[in-house]
């Protein structure tokens, strides 16, 4: 009996954290999943970064949504697709519910501590609102949300970690909802390479978490000293890339399998894409959706856009 019981308990999410790096890890060109970045420590690592005099996308965006919340549609359910820890959902609902007493949430996250910092936020606020989490990935969750006509927000411009082939998938899924999601825009490349690459070093810290967030869950040796963040504009594919740069020739272990590293040699970590209002026509157009309406600001570096 005691033979079978080697090792943890199953946990079905470090499982597919264990399956999805391994994968990555094999490839000839080695990546490893950004949704991996935010555990306890990248999320916070994160909040820093939507304060960093670099990061223009969330104080843009904040200032965006406060200006216009009250030209938001209304609707009896809102779903909010990567809520974060919540910090600009107050500010929406002050809007979303000024015409009502009652309304449902449905905040959809992988991360347990951004849903419940984000549900913890809102009932005293608001006491007519219904929470109704949802904890899973993007494209699990699409199966799992109310049937109803509903306000679907997808902000922070986390559809520029898809590719153009993913956010037509991923919107597609959405239809029949009004989608209310933000895109960062094509700008000046100074700008675009200054927001990843933050005095700071704060970026740097972030995307080397996912090293290290290998070694506290999965066994993992990576020594970090021997990594560094690289960060850039790549203009034919219109994205800032991400990767993880190996400072030498190693050997790595992650849970029994070894994987070598030639000096200078990357893990592929992240695509940020920035768009233009061309491509978002796109994109709403093969998804099925028509561009109701797009707020930005005043110098064009990011968009909200309705699409119905
Ligand atoms: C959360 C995907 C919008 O791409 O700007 C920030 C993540 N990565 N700095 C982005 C991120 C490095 C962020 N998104």
């Amino acid at each position: 009996m005691a033979a079978f019981l080697t090792g943890a308990p199953r946990d079905p999410e470090r499982e597919r954290f264990r399956a999805d790096a391994l994968h990555g890890l094999r490839q000839a060109q080695k990546t490893l999943p950004c949704k991996y970045f935010y555990d306890a420590e990248g999320s916070k690592l994160f909040d820093q970064i939507c304060t960093l005099p670099e990061y223009y996308v969330t104080r843009t965006e904040f200032a965006i949504l406060e200006r216009h919340a009250a030209e938001f549609p209304l609707a009896d359910t809102v779903i909010e697709f990567g809520c974060g820890y919540g910090a600009k959902t107050p500010l929406l609902f002050d809007a979303f519910c000024r015409t009502r007493r009652t309304l449902t949430f449905v905040p959809v996250d992988i991360s347990k501590r951004a849903l419940e910092e984000t549900a913890r936020h809102l009932p005293h606020t608001y006491p007519g609102i219904t929470i109704r989490a949802i904890r899973a990935e993007f494209d699990r969750a699409c199966a799992l949300i109310p049937r109803e006509p509903s306000l679907v927000l997808f902000l922070g411009s986390n559809v520029g970690n898809l590719d153009h082939a993913e956010s037509v998938r991923f919107l597609s899924a959405l239809r029949g909802h009004q989608v209310l999601v933000s895109f960062d825009m094509q700008k000046d490349h100074g700008l675009l390479h200054a927001a990843y690459n933050d005095a700071q070093g704060v970026t740097a810290e972030f995307n080397l978490n996912l090293l290290a967030r290998i070694n506290r869950e999965l066994g993992g040796n990576f020594d970090l000293a021997q990594w560094k963040h690289l960060s850039f504009y790549n203009a034919a594919a219109g994205r800032i890339e991400m990767h993880l740069v190996s400072q030498g020739a190693q050997a790595v272990r992650v849970l029994d399998e070894t994987h070598l590293f030639e000096a200078g040699e990357r893990i592929h970590t992240e695509n940020s894409y920035k768009f233009s209002e061309e491509q978002i026509g796109a994109i709403a157009a093969e998804s099925g959706f028509r561009v109701e309406k797009r707020w930005t600001d005043e110098q064009d570096w990011f968009s909200v856009v309705l699409l119905s």
